[in-house]
């Protein structure tokens, strides 16, 4: 059985750190796991894995900018055009591939997560292809700082969530920034800079209440414009009548972190449920080698 992981959210969120670090994880639970690069922009030197498959081998963005004198941004939608049109390119790819994971690192560009028929391509041909399809999206911690920050960080997810129809977890990526200025601030490094504010705020934005996020006072305790108050008490309904926004944590500094979204992957992607047990017989040397 094959499983893909559809890796999404906004340019920075840390997608790539994470799909290096979900393959790491894997790894060395004796799982077997293969990196695809969908991100025509990505810069080769952040990848820990050579992916496997790789967009760029398909097009590349410089060629499409430098020959059809695209910009940065028409160049990369050109290139989701042009996978689009050579999806056998992609299935012959994974052909290559027949079991467990592949974590597919997706580019950032926020038209895919709205409107673009890519992403919702893609899932159609992996699932005609029997491969079970989940999608995690990661909002960095960063978005914590401000409600309207997280406010579009929450839409943006429902929309990519509303649009793929597929089993789908949100994370709140880089946690150890924030967990680093709590410490900072218990251990007096700083001004007492409202180490308690943050560890509330943490709590509020994983599991948002909504009702607490619909105080009528904005950043610095400035009051709200009204017009805002009324549209932001219709978004802080949407997100109470949508219990599925909801985040957890990712802190890629702590391996429990990391084990945690693993095993919410593998539980929403159903992973293993109708898989033989593999038998000693199945596992190579390597394996015992490691038991002894
Ligand atoms: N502190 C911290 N920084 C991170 C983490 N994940 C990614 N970053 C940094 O955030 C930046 C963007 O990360 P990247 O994985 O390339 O994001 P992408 O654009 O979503 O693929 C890089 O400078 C990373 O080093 C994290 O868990 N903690
Ligand atoms: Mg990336």
């Amino acid at each position: 059985m094959r499983y893909a992981v559809l890796v999404t959210g906004p340019a920075g969120a840390g997608k790539t750190t994470f799909s290096n670090s979900f393959i790491t994880h894997l790894t060395a639970a004796k799982r077997r796991a293969h990196l695809v690069n969908l991100d025509p922009a990505v810069n080769p030197a952040s990848f820990e894995y050579e992916p496997a498959i790789d967009i760029k081998d398909l097009i590349s963005l410089e060629d499409v900018m430098s020959e059809l004198n695209y910009g940065p941004n028409g160049g990369l939608v050109y290139c989701f055009e042009y996978l689009l049109q050579n999806m056998d390119w992609l299935e012959e790819e994974l052909g290559g591939y027949d079991d467990d994971y592949l974590i597919f690192d997706c580019p950032g560009q926020i038209e895919l997560y709205t409107h673009h028929p890519f992403l919702p391509t893609l899932v159609k041909h992996l699932q005609q292809m029997g491969i079970r399809t989940s999608g995690v999206y990661l909002i960095e911690s960063q978005f914590m700082e401000d409600k309207y920050k997280f406010f579009s960080g929450v839409l943006s997810a429902m929309s990519a969530m509303v649009n793929l129809e597929i089993p789908w977890i949100n994370i709140m990526s880089k946690m150890d920034l924030v967990t680093s200025q709590h410490k900072k601030d218990e251990e007096g490094f700083q001004e007492p800079r409202n180490g308690l504010r943050v560890r509330r705020d943490i709590a509020r934005y994983l599991d948002p209440d909504p009702m607490l996020l619909a105080s009528r006072r904005g950043q610095e305790g400035k009051a709200e414009n009204p017009k805002f108050h009324t549209l932001n008490q219709a978004i802080v309904q949407l997100i109470e009548d949508h219990p599925l926004v909801s985040f957890l944590p990712l802190d890629l500094t702590d391996t429990d972190s990391l084990e945690t979204v693993v095993s919410h992957v593998d539980h929403t992607m159903q992973y293993g449920e109708d898989e033989e047990p593999r038998e000693p017989a199945d596992m190579d040397e390597g394996d015992f080698a490691e038991m002894e």
